[in-house]
């Protein structure tokens, strides 16, 4: 598990090399912008409930079979371990845009994981389809203007993106 300072530390230290100059000069900026990113965690992080429930709830409505007699989130305990699939992978998201790096939320919660849900019987699109309005809603979350100082986070935002992607790209 790396964050984007044990990153370039390994990769410079896999070459013999000292930093270099354009990855000092990335990682100062991630530092300059650190409490935007701490804010975009902390945002999801207090609102991780609504977003997994909202996001469900319109996974089902878009996918009514789900839900019925014989659909892979039929009765209350694949209900149960749907939910909390959503919400760990809303974790391990936060995790890595704390980190500034993917690697936690892939070798933590996505590495294997397509294969578990093939075993299981598992939709892995219908997963992937959540993880995706996971994203909106996360990203509309965190995006909000509303009693906060104002700044740029188009970086931050696509960056947030990137991880719902990876999450939904490695289950559909
Ligand atoms: C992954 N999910 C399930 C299981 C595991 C995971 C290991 C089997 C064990 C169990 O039931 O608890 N666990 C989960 C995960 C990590 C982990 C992400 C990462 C660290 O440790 N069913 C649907 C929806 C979808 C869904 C499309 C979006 O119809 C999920 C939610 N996952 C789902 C369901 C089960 C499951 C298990 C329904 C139960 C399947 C079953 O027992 O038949």
């Amino acid at each position: 598990m790396l964050d984007a300072f044990a990153k370039v530390v390994s990769q410079a230290d896999a070459k013999g090399e000292f930093l270099s100059g354009s990855q000092l000069d990335a990682l100062t900026n991630m530092v300059k912008e650190g409490n935007k990113r701490l804010d975009t965690v902390n945002r999801i992080t207090g609102n991780a409930s609504t977003i997994v429930a909202n996001a469900a709830r319109a996974l089902f409505e878009e996918q009514p079979q789900l839900i019925q007699p014989g659909g892979n989130a039929y009765t209350n305990r694949r209900m149960a371990a749907c939910l909390r699939d959503m919400e760990i992978i809303l974790r391990y998201v936060t995790y890595a845009m704390l980190a500034g790096d993917a690697s936690v939320l892939d070798d933590r919660c996505l590495n294997g994981l397509r294969e578990t849900y093939q075993a299981l019987g598992v939709p892995g699109g219908s997963v992937a389809a959540g993880v995706q309005k996971m994203k909106d809603a996360a990203i509309s979350v965190a995006n909000d203007p509303s009693g906060i100082t104002k700044g740029d986070c188009n970086q931050l935002m696509s960056e947030l993106g990137s991880y719902f992607d990876r999450a939904a790209s490695a289950v559909g």
